[in-house]
């Protein structure tokens, strides 16, 4: 949605309840999994592959024009499971013991990221390839959202020791592109999925859990 909107395609969305996937969609996602595009009734699936697509055909390109940047960007795309999980272990744990566990992981990947701004991006950003927001933007975006949804509850402050982790988050979250990439009530849904799936910091979300706040 991020590449699309970077893109200013004309598009369509049709939101899926992932708790009950229709038919239609189980014949299009081959692992029953969002993002899905389809492109003159062919079924593109995987967020990466979709993008690729999407710059390979619409204008303005995302990637960096020089084939070796372009590498290098793709290379940290494919970093961001171990980063995702890097976060996403802090909060997607049942009970609040785990949570430390998660904090104390997080370095692990926040530390190589950070490495990577400092060292191999060759720019002082605010984004991943300096003024614009390209396509290794859009793939660590969404995880940067979610994680924020969270530390407001949490206060981990693991960002912290990583300022230039910490500061690319910040031009995300606050890029329109990114923002206006999810429905005005993602935070919320979002937080319902977690108290569905049973995650300790959804309990932090309770009615008397805000009202102490
Ligand atoms: N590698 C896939 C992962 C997609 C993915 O995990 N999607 C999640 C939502 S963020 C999903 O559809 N989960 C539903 C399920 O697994 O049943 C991609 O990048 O497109």
């Amino acid at each position: 949605m991020i590449a699309l909107r970077a893109k200013d395609v004309e598009f369509e969305v049709t939101y899926i309840n992932l708790q009950e996937k229709p038919d239609w969609f189980l014949k299009l996602s081959p692992h029953g999994k969002v993002p899905v595009l389809v492109v003159d009734d062919v079924p593109l699936f995987e967020s990466n592959a979709i993008a690729e697509y999407l710059d390979e055909v619409v204008a303005p390109r995302l990637h960096p024009e020089d084939p070796i940047e372009r590498a290098r960007n793709r290379a940290w795309t494919d970093f961001v499971p171990d980063f995702a999980k890097g976060l996403s272990g802090i909060y997607y744990t049942k009970n609040k013991e785990d949570i430390q566990a998660g904090i104390d992981a997080a370095p692990g990947p926040l530390g190589k990221l950070e490495a990577a701004l400092k060292d191999q991006r060759g720019n002082d950003g605010p984004y991943f390839n300096g003024d614009k927001l390209s396509l290794v933007d859009a793939a660590y975006a969404p995880f940067f959202q979610r994680f924020a949804f969270v530390e407001k509850k949490l206060k981990t402050g693991v960002l912290k020791a990583f300022p230039l982790v910490q500061a690319w988050s910040d031009t995300l979250l606050a890029s329109d592109q990114v923002t206006g990439s999810v429905v005005d009530t993602f935070e919320d849904e979002f937080v319902k999925s977690l108290k569905r799936r049973g995650f300790y910091v959804g309990s932090l979300y309770e009615e008397n859990a805000v009202a102490a706040e």
